[in-house]
């Protein structure tokens, strides 16, 4: 109810166009943050809220937006996150009648697209839980592990190989922050583009150990200035995976075809939706 009506306020697609334009406008605005732009870690924001759902006992996921409270904003994995958090509260002010569940998926969807990536069609329906229904910890994945370690976390949430590899193409955008995770530097040369390039650097180019006394990550032989996780070098370790990774970097068009199914999947795992996948909202990127 607001401004005293005595209907509930249904908010409708251009009532959500509004929350994302304003989230397109203050990544905009806010370019003096990391490589210049919030988009990557409300990207992030969107998937460890998502991906600690357990498809057995259909606990965790997006519905609940748990991670404002401790112990799960607390979670090593979810070091950082408090800046994607933050930089939606003032949107979640403007917009009171969206939940933060819905605000922090919606998110995720905006910056794919500002960032140049394919559109990410999205529907709202998610309701805000309290504490107790945190998730424990170690449901995100572990970057030190291994092609097991990624099938047994993304088998959880109800992934096959291609949509695992599709996913962790999100990994075009962003850096790793050795305050948060440990491991340090971007995946590629240009973190703030959603492109094919973390594929097609995995394949061309040749990854060392760095050597440092941090974590064990790698880096290209070429500039030293790129990084890839131990997880990610895994998917071109491991068969199964490689072969979609070798596809992806030949095939933009599929990449960004098979990225946003399965991130649309993702971000609607556990969600108990009153709607149609077919209502589903495509939000005009901004200009
Ligand atoms: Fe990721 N990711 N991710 N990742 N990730 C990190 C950063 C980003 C793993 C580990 C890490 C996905 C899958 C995996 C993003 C999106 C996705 C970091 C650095 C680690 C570590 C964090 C830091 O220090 O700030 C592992 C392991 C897996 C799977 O095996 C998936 C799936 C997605 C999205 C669909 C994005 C974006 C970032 C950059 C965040 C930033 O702040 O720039």
């Amino acid at each position: 109810y607001l401004n005293g009506e005595t209907k509930p306020f249904v908010p409708t697609q251009a009532d959500y166009q509004k929350v994302y334009d304003e989230i397109a406008q203050k990544l905009a605005n806010e370019t003096d943050y990391d490589d210049g732009s919030y988009g990557p870690v409300l990207v992030r924001l969107a998937w460890h809220a998502s991906g600690t759902y357990d498809k057995q006992t259909g606990t965790g996921g997006s519905n609940g937006a748990t991670m404002r409270f401790a112990p799960e904003s607390d979670h090593g994995a979810n070091a950082g996150l408090k800046h994607a958090r933050d930089f939606l509260e003032p949107i979640k002010a403007k917009f009171p009648w969206i939940t933060y569940s819905d605000l922090w998926t919606l998110a995720g969807s905006a910056a794919i697209q500002e960032l140049g990536g394919p559109v990410i069609p999205w529907r709202p329906g998610r309701q805000d839980k309290d504490v107790a229904a945190c998730t424990p910890d170690g449901r995100l994945p572990d970057a030190a592990k291994d092609h097991r370690h990624i099938r047994d976390v993304f088998e959880r949430m109800g992934f096959d190989d291609r949509e695992m590899v599709a996913l962790i193409g999100a990994h075009a955008l962003g850096r790793a922050h050795t305050d948060r995770s440990g491991f340090d530097g971007p995946w590629d040369f240009s973190p703030t583009v959603f492109s094919n390039e973390f594929f097609r650097l995995l394949v061309e180019e040749k990854w060392n150990q760095k050597k440092w006394n941090g974590p064990t990550q790698f880096t290209d032989k070429s500039t030293s200035t790129l990084m890839m996780l131990p997880t990610d070098i895994a998917l071109i370790k491991d068969k199964g995976f490689k072969s979609h990774v070798e596809r992806y970097a030949n095939d933009s068009d599929a990449f960004f075809k098979e990225f946003s199914d399965v991130y649309v999947k993702l971000l609607e795992l556990g969600v108990p939706f009153q709607s149609k996948p077919e209502d589903r909202f495509v939000f005009k990127t901004s200009e």
